[in-house]
C-alpha cells in the first residue's frame, strides 16, 4: 500500500509548526499512521546541512550554493526517510518541501524556477506531494510572529522585499498547481486558521476512505 505525502509551506511566522501538530491530531484520531518530518533536514546529514545553511553567519554561502545544499539534503531525506515511509502505507507530513525551494531560491534570491525544475526533476524524478497546504500571510505579519520565537537565522535576516518575493513565488506556483495546493489564509486567529485546515483535511480523510 502506498502512502499519502502531505507538505507545509508558507513563510516564516505563518504556523507551520504550531499547525502541524494540529493535522497530526486529526490525522491520527482518523486512523492514520503518520510520520513528521522537516526541510531542510530530516535526517543525519540533512540536519547538519541545515545548519550550515540557517546558523553559520561565519560563512559567504551563494545562492546557487544554498539551492544545492537544500537539495542535498532532499535527496537523503527522500530516500532514508520519505520514500521508505511511503512505501509502509504511512502518512508523511513534511515541514517544508520542494516549493520553498521555488520560492526561496527561485523568487527570493532570484535563481528562477528552471535551476530548480532541473534539480527537481534529477532528486525527485515524479514523486510529488498528494497535498501541499500553503498558509499564506503578509509578510510583515509572518516576521513579527517570527520574531517572538528566538534570533533570526541567515534567512530570516533578510528584508521585506525579499520576503514579498517569496510570497509572490508560492502564490504563483499555488495558481499553477490548484489540484495540489490548499491556500489556508494564515493572518486570522489560530481558530479560524484551524478551522480552514480542518475542512481540507476532512476531505482528503473522506478521498482517502477514513472517516473524520
Ligand atoms: N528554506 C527551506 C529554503 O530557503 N528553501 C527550501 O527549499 C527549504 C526546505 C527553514 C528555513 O529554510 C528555508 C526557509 C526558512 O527560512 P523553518 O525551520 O521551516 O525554516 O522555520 P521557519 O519558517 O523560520 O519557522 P518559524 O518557526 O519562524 O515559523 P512557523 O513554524 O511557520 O511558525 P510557528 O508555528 O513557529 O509560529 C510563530 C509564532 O506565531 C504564533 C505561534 O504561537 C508562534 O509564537 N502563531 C500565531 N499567532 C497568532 N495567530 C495565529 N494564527 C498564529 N499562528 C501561529
Amino acid at each position: 500500500m502506498e502512502g499519502v505525502f502531505l507538505t507545509l509551506e508558507g513563510l516564516e511566522g505563518t504556523g507551520k509548526t504550531t499547525n502541524l501538530a494540529f493535522l497530526t491530531q486529526l490525522l491520527e484520531e482518523a486512523g492514520a499512521n503518520v510520520l513528521v518530518s522537516r526541510e531542510p533536514g530530516g535526517t543525519q546529514l540533512g540536519e547538519a546541512l541545515r545548519e550550515l545553511i540557517l546558523n553559520r553567519h561565519d560563512l559567504q554561502v551563494s545562492a546557487m550554493s544554498e539551492l544545492l545544499m537544500i537539495f542535498a539534503a532532499r535527496a537523503q531525506h527522500l530516500e532514508q526517510v520519505i520514500k521508505p515511509a511511503l512505501a509502509e502505507g504511512l502518512w508523511v507530513i513534511s515541514d517544508r518541501f520542494t516549493e520553498a525551494s521555488y520560492a526561496y531560491q527561485g523568487s527570493g534570491r532570484e535563481l528562477g524556477s528552471a535551476a530548480v525544475e532541473v534539480l527537481e526533476a534529477l532528486v525527485q524524478a515524479h514523486l510529488q506531494p498528494d497535498v501541499t497546504f500553503l498558509l499564506d500571510i503578509d509578510p510583515e505579519l509572518g516576521l513579527r510572529r517570527a520574531s517572538a520565537t528566538g534570533a533570526p537565522d541567515r534567512i530570516e535576516q533578510e528584508g521585506l522585499a525579499f520576503f514579498e518575493r517569496v510570497r509572490s513565488g508560492y502564490l504563483s506556483r499555488a495558481e499553477q498547481f490548484p489540484e495540489r495546493f490548499k491556500v489556508v489564509d494564515a493572518s486570522p486567529s489560530l481558530e479560524q486558521v484551524q478551522t480552514q485546515l480542518r475542512m481540507h483535511v476532512s476531505a482528503l480523510l473522506n478521498e482517502k476512505g477514513l472517516a473524520t
